[in-house]
């Protein structure tokens, strides 16, 4: 059968690459991007959509038969902390809208990105295992919380094959990040290849889990291909790539920028950050569908110094 696939924030930082990759897998034809505003950079089929609007999201699903769908649309942590009540209404609407007109429309698969931010103080901090308690200290965390929980009825309830995972920070030189914890650790490379000084909103010790955006795709693609009986857990996933700090990141980027320097000014950020895993037991994914990280910090900070600079030469 021909899949045809919708993605919801396809302009964000996670959604601009999932849609490119998804267009090389399936054809440009057979995926249909959409988000609130039109995205520089993606062709294709794009549509304007606001997933709050149920009526709008079911007639592009039912005028194009989709058979996939790739939820991305969401407020993330620190912007979420500043409209905690907006933030709520948005993300579970969208994925409540999504899961709804799936079951109805019998649409065959959904993937809805969780987040390490479902951790609370409460779980340990190191190595932090697929089952913990969950209770979450931002209101994104919540509604991430909420929607593995959505995810895990609609599969038990009506059989929908929702696939999800907790995403650690991203960090990829393809896309901005907006609004999370981690992305300092995206905005300190924009800064040292253009040879300038780094003021960072997380302390330099704050040891948070990340993952490298080939890898954060790739895990996305290997797990909506694994086959249905391998998939064990349907509220979300564990996934990492490695674990560092602003300091640790520092000093890998210096060895390429020995010039480069760094001030630490923690913001509200760092309260976030503090209630979240330093480090991410992601063994089910390993043993369900077969993940392996590629990518550690050294590898990571040559790939972006590399390919920032490619893209900085390319563009002046
Ligand atoms: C954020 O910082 O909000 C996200 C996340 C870890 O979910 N990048």
């Amino acid at each position: 059968m021909q899949e045809k696939i919708l993605i919801t924030g396809a302009g964000g930082q996670l959604g601009s690459v999932l849609t490119l990759n998804l267009q090389e897998k399936f054809g440009i034809n057979h995926v249909i991007a959409t988000d609130l505003y039109p995205s520089v950079g993606l062709g294709g089929h794009f549509e304007i959509l606001d997933a709050t609007d149920f009526q709008k999201l079911e007639s592009i699903i039912v005028k194009n038969s989709i058979t996939q769908i790739y939820h991305l649309a969401a407020v993330l942590s620190a912007s979420g902390e500043k409209t905690p009540v907006k933030t709520w209404d948005l993300n579970m609407k969208t994925l409540i809208n999504v899961l709804e007109v799936s079951r109805i429309h019998g649409v065959q698969k959904v993937f809805f990105p969780s987040s390490i931010a479902v951790f609370g103080n409460n779980a340990s901090k190191d190595h932090t295992s697929q089952d913990q308690f969950l209770l979450p200290s931002t209101i994104y965390g919540i509604s991430k919380a909420t929607g593995e929980n959505w995810a895990h009825y609609y599969y038990n309830k009506y059989g929908l094959d929702v696939r999800s995972l907790r995403y650690p920070g991203v960090i990829g030189y393809e896309s901005i990040p907006g609004g999370g914890t981690t992305d300092y650790a995206v905005d300190i490379f924009h800064k040292a290849i253009h040879n300038q000084p780094f003021e960072c909103f997380l302390s330099a010790s704050t040891q948070l889990p990340m993952i490298y955006m080939e890898d954060a795709i790739r895990a996305t693609i290997e797990l909506m291909d694994a086959p249905k009986q391998n998939i064990t857990i349907r509220s979300s996933y564990n996934i990492s790539g490695m674990s560092f700090s602003p300091n640790q990141l520092f000093l890998m980027i210096r060895k390429t920028y020995p010039k480069f320097t760094i001030t630490y000014k923690p913001d509200f950020r760092q309260q976030i950050a503090d209630t979240w895993p330093h480090s991410i037991d992601d063994s089910k994914a390993s043993k369900d569908w077969g993940w392996i990280p590629k990518y550690d910090l050294e590898s990571m900070t040559e790939s972006m110094i590399k390919n920032l600079k490619l893209k900085h030469q390319h563009y002046t």
